[in-house]
């Protein structure tokens, strides 16, 4: 089954989203997603300028092989663009392999594992209160597990807080925003966020918070321990995830579970991790660690070490991501959660799809394929507009991650 065209969509329907198609000659196609936030043409250009060329005539039905050659063709092995291409390349021919077998991809993976894929959503407000509010939204929608982030006080802005009634959306249009940090305002303030969360709600809802990279290993050994009492169901990106040793020094001092991984791109960025258990959730996704293919053998190496899947799925990955990851979350043994940030209605419009949400699970439904589709008309009616992540730096000015 030859390859006779591919062509890269990048579109913006309030936010933007750089989507792969794959044509073959029997006339199926397949879809993957290559969105990486804020450096999207990076992604649109490796695939139109070095990846297209070479997979024109090759068999769509070889996808292993395919990987194979685009990870070791291109020499210059790993990072978010070369992975995130790859990953679109990979989930496009999963979609044409289930479309061609006529069974969801879900059943190409081995078939279900459970009758559900239980989401997160992201509560989020400007203080505990307004947080309050959003976690009991959330619980009305029917989700059993829920990711609580609030303003800081004394903090003009912080990671995870959405502006006004839209969904927490961090690209901004034009020039990237910069926020401020204290890191001691911080670890003062959020053992009593989830403790007003738990004399709120009680103990039954899974709480997650995502603490965005910011801490020192000390420093989040000392936040993963003040929030012991409130039993997290994890708690996300305590420290950066470069120095995969680093999470030693967080796990001999605290039991709250933690989760890592959604900035990483292959197997090799969470190898040690996995291996010496010094995480209970990994949230590599499809669209940024290679596709559903990579994503499998980072699962398989979890399962080995009694480690989780986690995925991120927040908004700026597209729902072409979210249906691949539903396929993959059905199906793994070692599941955990998954996150759903909801897209908008424009964002729906564009990319129509089977999967759907019922009462604090997902499903990816049965149409041949992952069953999600471009309107590539519509589309085109939303040029891109270049947006950039925030940058964060403390209260004297230095640099500090986002
Ligand atoms: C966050 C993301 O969903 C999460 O866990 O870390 O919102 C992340 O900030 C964005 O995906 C970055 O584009
Ligand atoms: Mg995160």
């Amino acid at each position: 089954m030859q390859i006779t065209d591919a062509r890269v969509i990048v579109t913006c329907p309030g936010r933007n989203f750089v989507t792969l198609k794959i044509l073959t000659e029997d006339g199926v196609y397949g879809l993957g997603d290559a969105t990486l936030n804020g450096r999207e043409l990076a992604v649109a250009s490796y695939l139109n300028d070095h990846v297209i060329p070479l997979i024109i005539g090759r068999d769509a039905r070889r996808i292993e092989d395919l990987w194979q050659y685009l990870y070791k063709g291109a020499y210059w092995r790993r990072g978010p663009v070369t992975m995130s291409a790859i990953a679109a390349v990979d989930t496009a021919l999963w979609d044409i392999k289930g479309k061609v077998a006529n069974l969801p991809v879900y059943q190409l993976l081995g078939g279900a594992s459970r009758e559900g894929v239980m989401v997160y959503g992201h509560a989020n407000g400007t203080d505990v209160e307004d947080a309050v509010k959003s976690v009991a939204h959330y619980l009305d929608l029917g989700y059993k597990a829920i990711r609580v982030q609030s303003g800081v006080p004394g903090l003009s802005s912080t990671y995870g807080v959405g502006r006004g009634t839209m969904p927490y959306e961090p690209a901004e249009k034009g020039a990237a925003p910069e926020n401020r940090w204290s890191t001691e305002a911080y670890l003062n303030f959020v053992p009593k966020l989830f403790a007003r969360m738990r004399s709120e709600f009680g103990d039954e809802i899974h709480l997650l918070h995502d603490v965005h990279h910011r801490l020192t290993p000390i420093e989040a050994a000392r936040a993963g321990r003040s929030l012991e009492p409130y039993h997290l169901f994890w708690l996300e990106d305590p420290t950066p995830g470069e120095l995969q040793q680093g999470f030693r020094l967080i796990r001999q001092h605290t039991v709250t579970p933690l989760a890592v991984g959604e900035v990483f791109n292959t197997i090799f960025d969470c190898q040690q991790l996995i291996q010496e258990q010094l995480i209970d959730y990994i949230r590599t996704t499809v669209v940024h660690a290679g596709g559903i293919s990579h994503l499998r053998k980072i699962a398989a190496l979890a399962e080995l070490h009694q480690v989780r899947t986690g995925s991120h799925g927040a908004t700026d990955l597209s729902p072409v991501c979210m249906a691949a990851a539903l396929h993959f979350d059905l199906s793994v043994h070692n599941f955990g959660v998954q996150e759903y940030m909801r897209h908008t209605d424009e964002t729906d419009a564009v990319f129509p799809h089977e999967y759907g949400f019922q009462d604090g699970f997902m499903y990816p439904g049965d149409a041949p394929g992952l069953g999600v589709d471009i309107d590539e008309d519509l589309a085109a009616v939303y040029a891109y507009d270049p947006a950039f992540l925030p940058v964060n730096r403390t209260l004297d000015g230095t640099m500090h991650s986002w």
